[in-house]
């Protein structure tokens, strides 16, 4: 069995203390709620954390607040410089954080580290944002006036992660919101609060190392109540939140009736075309890692094939057996491709689509099912299963967060463009064809209405330098790469009169 306690030890988490941390120094307030974290892999606890109540994320909310001066004082390469550094530690903890990330959260090994990669990717771009934090230079109407923009940081961002990237969506946002000058507040998934304690463990070494102020980095390890309070708080004027779109609509309503701003990145329904034009062999691996990939719990996971009449069954029959070639096991041994679901509750959900999917005509290709027997102690792990359906079906228009494939056929390209677009969310989605007037068509104003949309390529796995992040119940933020960074500072316009009168603008006379 996985031994975790030398990696426990090595990334220095003394779990049950850290109800929440500010920079280094961990506390709870008395009587706290313990949780204890079971891992999905094998059914073990692996730590117990105390859950933060009103006092603490009071304590954390005040020191990220008193930070900020210093922080926003510090030259903005110089800020990036310090993000370098955590790159560097975050390269030297990568075996074991992502071990960990595997062991808590239940993905693969090998997306454990991509995961951990993934983290070393944005500090690197991040490092190159805070030398290119700019604004635009315009002509004034005046003479000898000047016109300009600049980016100020905003202040206290308050960052709600989910269980499925327990690290990756933090850091996308904590190292852009780090070199634009903000503190940050984080209130990790409570399903994977450890990954989180590690991340700040090794934040604070190089925080401290450079004389930091500790509440540049705050955590608070809670459940929704912390995240009401973030939403609720006029001194965190930017919440950025990941997860469902139920959980996302709170946050935006509270944000909104207090004039805050949101950052969301909600559920997905992202679906792959595939023509008659298509390469079948790319097509299929894309499929599989799309849909079997963190066993179906990336919000980018594909949900839906969209598969042209002509090679329907063709490619049904493809991957049919390919879903029989998929191993189903323990994440951390390299061997299997699809790990365990994060808990028994997701499990229940699973099954209970798959109920739903059946009595609305719903046509099981491959079957689903917990899996039982050694190595499945936890009770976490399921078959991956593919349905016939209705694109209308009300199962396939909702979000089920498990790996439970969609088919549906179409005839024409337009048809299938309509379906892709025909579900409430609008986070990823993908075409698999060599006809340039097919992927054109898919791009266009016509085309996919997603933040996301890919040719040739599957729907998960972005890369961090593009913009993340969808339209419709996706929420509308764009988190990590190209101008992302903006969401994370507030803009102001200057103009300055060097002139020796005061001319209004549109021409205005005014005389005294
Ligand atoms: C998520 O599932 O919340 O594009 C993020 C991807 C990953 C990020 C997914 N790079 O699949």
């Amino acid at each position: 069995s996985f031994d975790i306690a030398p990696i426990i030890s090595r990334l220095r988490i003394n779990a049950v203390n850290d109800a929440f941390s500010i920079g280094g120094h961990s506390g709870s307030a008395a009587g706290a709620r313990v949780k204890d974290i079971i891992s999905p892999v094998d059914g073990q606890k692996i730590a117990s954390v105390r859950m933060a109540g009103v006092a603490d994320y009071e304590q954390a909310v005040e020191a990220a607040r008193a930070a900020f001066p210093v922080w926003r004082t510090m030259p903005a390469p110089k800020r990036g410089e310090i993000v370098r550094q955590i790159g560097e530690a975050l390269r030297k903890y990568k075996h074991d954080l992502g071990r960990l990330v595997s062991y808590e959260m239940g993905k693969s090994l090998q997306e454990g580290y991509g995961e951990v990669q993934e983290m070393i990717d944005i500090c690197d771009f991040a490092l190159g944002q805070s030398r290119q934090l700019y604004g635009l230079h315009m002509h004034s109407e005046r003479p000898q006036h000047r016109m300009f923009e600049q980016y100020h940081p905003l202040g206290v961002v308050g960052i709600i992660s989910a269980f499925n990237f327990p690290v990756a969506v933090w850091s996308w946002n904590a190292m852009l919101a780090w070199v634009c000058g903000d503190v940050c507040l984080w209130k990790p998934s409570e399903k994977t609060p450890l990954t989180a304690i590690a991340c700040q463990h090794i934040v604070h070494e190089v925080f401290a190392a450079n004389n930091v102020p500790d509440g540049v980095s705050c955590l608070v390890i809670g459940d929704r109540e912390v995240g009401e309070l973030m939403a609720n708080d006029p001194r965190v004027p930017l919440v950025s939140a990941t997860g469902s779109t139920r959980m996302g609509k709170a946050v935006a309503a509270a944000v909104a009736a207090r004039l805050g701003r949101s950052l969301l990145e909600l559920g997905g329904n992202n679906a792959i075309i595939i023509t008659p034009d298509a390469d079948l062999d790319m097509a299929l691996i894309g499929a599989v890692f799309g849909a079997v990939g963190t066993a179906g719990q990336r919000c980018t996971t594909t949900r839906r094939l969209i598969i042209h009449e002509s090679i329907y069954q063709n490619f049904k029959d493809r991957l049919v057996k390919a879903y029989g070639q998929v191993r189903i096991g323990n994440p951390l041994d390299e061997q299997f491709h699809m790990g365990p679901l994060i808990d028994q509750d997701a499990v229940r959900i699973y099954l209970d689509a798959i109920d739903k999917c059946k009595a609305e005509g719903g046509n099981f290709v491959v079957a689903g099912g917990v899996l039982t027997g050694k190595g499945y102690e936890s009770g976490c792990y399921v078959k991956p299963a593919i349905a016939e359906v209705r694109n209308n079906m009300t199962i396939v228009q909702h979000e089920t967060f498990a790996p439970i494939l969609y088919l549906i056929r179409y005839k024409e390209l337009d048809e299938a463009i309509a379906m892709q677009n025909d579900v409430p969310q609008g986070l990823s989605s993908a075409i698999m064809t060599n006809n340039l007037r097919e992927a054109e068509q898919f791009l266009s104003y016509a085309g996919s209405d997603c933040g996301i949309a890919n040719v040739n390529i599957g729907t998960s796995g972005a890369e961090i330098g593009g913009a993340f992040g969808g339209e419709k119940e996706t929420g509308g933020g764009r988190e990590s790469g190209s101008d992302a960074w903006k969401a994370y500072m507030r803009r102001q316009t200057n103009t300055v009169n060097y002139s020796t009168s005061l001319p209004l603008a549109q021409g205005i006379r005014f005389d005294l």
